[in-house]
């Protein structure tokens, strides 16, 4: 891994509507080809956090709701911010994604789905390394992808975010095989991003923040990637189910890597009980980091 570049001043922004991409072409700029290189490309994929996941129901905290789920309503534009002048040959950039979707929450335990609805507002950054290593007639103007960060999700709402993810690691058997303490972190996309291998025995560590805790527990933390029958789980710093120590900030959930999964993207979401208490408020107060997994 390695950590480089302030952001400085951005010198173009594109933004980018789906379906509007031009052919690759030696006839293209150089921050055409850019475009055109990251537009389809899956390591630059930002998962929407969506879909159904361990909730209070499976009996490891009543204060947790009985169901709750994200539904995304849309991903909005893909938004190209080059860092620097391309003519370099090496360049900064910065994706952005806005996401919109619904926050269901039933916090009524009674054996009946009757959730109800908060608006999520999100904005999701990504920042990569592009460099050119090929000739002008080569696919993309001979430009590729060589680093990656981690995607950031914060809010774009109006609300005032108060949770934050710290840091994240991932370890194999006892083994540390990736980990990051600032979103600002570049990963190679050759060697440095998390290879998980199915039928291994995986856990996720994290650390969190809240600025302005107001309940116990002040939030909740999940686990995102490929888990057994959900694709998200409650992690605890109860020194259970895989956590080494209670009480010492580390979050921890603990897993075979399930194969048959789909969510190759290993993301820590941390949600403010606020949020979980109620059905009703216009409260969705949540941060993430997410990195795409490899499978070996
Ligand atoms: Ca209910
Ligand atoms: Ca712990
Ligand atoms: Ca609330």
């Amino acid at each position: 891994m390695i950590k480089l570049l302030g952001t400085g001043a951005a010198v173009l922004v594109l933004v980018l509507a789906a379906g509007c991409v031009a052919e690759p072409s030696a006839e293209l700029t150089d921050s055409e080809n850019i475009q055109n290189l990251l537009s389809g490309n899956s390591f630059v994929r930002m998962t929407p956090l969506e879909g159904q996941g361990e909730s209070g129901d499976g009996g490891k905290d009543n204060a947790l709701p009985e169901h709750w789920w994200r539904e995304l309503s849309s991903e909005g534009s893909f938004e190209v911010i080059l860092g620097n002048d391309p003519e370099m040959g090496i360049c900064t950039v910065t994706v952005i994604r806005n996401l919109s979707a619904d926050f269901n929450i039933d916090v009524t335990h009674d054996g009946v789905l009757n959730p109800g609805v908060k608006a999520i507002s999100d904005i999701r950054t990504r920042r990569l390394i592009v460099e050119k290593t090929g000739l002008s007639t080569d696919p993309h103007g001979g430009w590729v992808l060589t680093h990656i960060t981690p995607a950031e999700f914060s809010l774009n709402s109006g609300v005032t975010q108060e949770v934050f993810i710290q840091s994240m690691k991932i370890y194999q058997g006892d083994e540390l095989t990736w980990e990051c303490d600032s979103p600002d972190t570049f990963y190679s996309i050759e060697d440095g991003l998390p290879v998980l291998e199915p039928g291994i025995l995986v856990r996720l560590e994290v650390e969190v923040l809240h600025t302005n805790p107001q309940y116990e527990p002040a939030y909740y933390v999940f686990a995102h990637g490929p888990c057994p029958i959900w694709p998200r789980h409650w992690m605890n710093d109860d020194g259970l189910w895989g956590d080494r120590v209670a009480g010492d900030g580390v979050y921890s959930y603990e897993w075979y890597i399930e194969g048959s999964s789909e969510h190759w993207f290993i993301a820590a979401d941390i949600i403010d009980a606020d949020t979980m208490l109620d059905e009703i408020e216009d409260d969705y107060d949540s941060g993430a980091w997410g990195i795409l997994a490899l499978r070996s």
